[in-house]
């Protein structure tokens, strides 16, 4: 799953990008660089505290720290062209410095998303109605239909993640990657001076429209600070983080948020090699989440058993669990809870 990061020049792209991944990221085409960002999950350590693994694998998110943008469609078609196949999009909006202006920055953003999205889709539009004049096809009709459905908010400026989509209607914009379609997590970068009150500012700059907005996710951090705080031992950064008078850090509050947006959910695999903690989207089945550890275990798939991972730590390992009959032996198409674990059994 992967997160572009956008916003205007100088607002704390490279800062967040900088807390979420720490210092080890790849750089990309156009000056965009990618890294990964490591889930930090209490429940895999207590399971790795029973099977000492070699190895211990937090569940993952890609980041992509984007060029900034201008601000206007026409000069930004770079960085949406970079960005265009990310799940998701990451908007930071400056808080700190001279007349900030968060919602208008925020209603920028989702006003250029619209206007590029309705470009696309309009001219979609127009080859889908060349095409029905050549012969009209039920699946020509149907394209044509949902495209349609789409050009109406978007000309009123309105982001698609707000419409209501069926699945199937869902799936055929999809092949489009319309910007405004993609979950949105919106990121208050405060100064320092807000450190201690963050959760106000939402109120402070009247952001009332932004909070509660179908796909839309608002957190708000303290960049600069935070980013020095990633880079830091973690007895050190405790006190670094009283002395700004800061709860929690930051990197765990935007990764639940982004978890919680995506709507994913954690499965475990276990054992003496490695502990690994997997991230899927909810309702995803048995078969879909072994094909996601190795595809040829999704391809041979037999059954899995499936425990809570607590259940599991309780009895001190599969071997016990299995003994007191607490794991249970599921197909296919058993959908995966968060926290489970799951041991796959396939064929060779
Ligand atoms: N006061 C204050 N300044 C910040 C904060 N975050 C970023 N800045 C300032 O903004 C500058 C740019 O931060 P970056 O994280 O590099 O911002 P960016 O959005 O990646 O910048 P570009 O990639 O150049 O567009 C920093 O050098 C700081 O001076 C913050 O939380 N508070
Ligand atoms: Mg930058």
């Amino acid at each position: 799953m992967r997160f572009a990061i956008l916003g205007l020049a100088q607002t704390g792209k490279t800062s967040l990008f900088r807390i979420l991944c720490g210092p080890q990221t790849h750089p990309e085409a156009y000056g965009a660089h990618i890294g990964v960002a490591y889930v930090p999950d209490p429940r895999l350590e207590e399971l790795a505290r029973i099977y000492h693994p070699k190895k211990v694998t937090p569940a993952s998110l890609e980041f992509l720290d984007a060029p900034a943008l201008a601000g206007d469609p026409d000069k930004d078609a770079t960085v949406f062209g970079q960005v265009r196949g990310a799940d998701a999009f990451v908007h930071v909006v400056r808080v700190f410095g001279e007349q900030p202006n968060p919602g208008g920055d925020g209603a920028d953003l989702e006003t250029e998303f619209a206007l590029v999205d309705l470009d696309t889709v309009s001219k979609r539009l127009g080859k889908l109605e060349r095409d029905l004049k050549k012969a009209r096809t039920p699946e020509l009709e149907l394209e044509h239909r949902i495209v349609e459905k789409a050009r109406a908010p978007l000309a009123a400026g309105t982001p698609l993640r707000a419409q209501d989509w069926s699945a199937e209607e869902r799936k055929l914009l999809s092949g489009f990657q319309l910007l405004s379609a993609k979950p949105l997590l919106l990121v208050l970068n405060a100064g320092e001076e807000d450190a201690p009150h963050l959760e106000q500012l939402p109120q402070k700059h009247d952001l009332g429209g932004w909070a509660g907005q179908p796909g839309v996710a608002l957190t708000e951090i303290c960049g600069q600070i935070e980013a020095e705080l990633a880079e830091l031992e973690p007895a050190d950064a405790a006190e670094f983080m009283a002395s700004y008078d800061l709860r929690e850090s930051a990197r765990g509050r935007l990764l639940h948020s982004a978890y919680g947006l995506l709507g994913l959910l954690t499965f475990y695999t276990v054992g003496e090699a490695e502990c690994r903690a997997w991230a899927v989207p909810r309702g995803t089945v048995a078969v879909e989440a072994a094909g996601t550890v190795h595809s040829d275990f999704g391809r041979r798939f037999i059954k899995a058993e499936v425990l809570p991972w607590d259940v599991l730590v309780e009895a001190g390992g599969l071997a016990a669990a299995r003994e007191q009959g607490r794991v249970r032996l599921e197909g296919k198409q058993h959908e995966i809870h968060d926290g489970d674990v799951l041991y796959i059994r396939h064929g060779a």
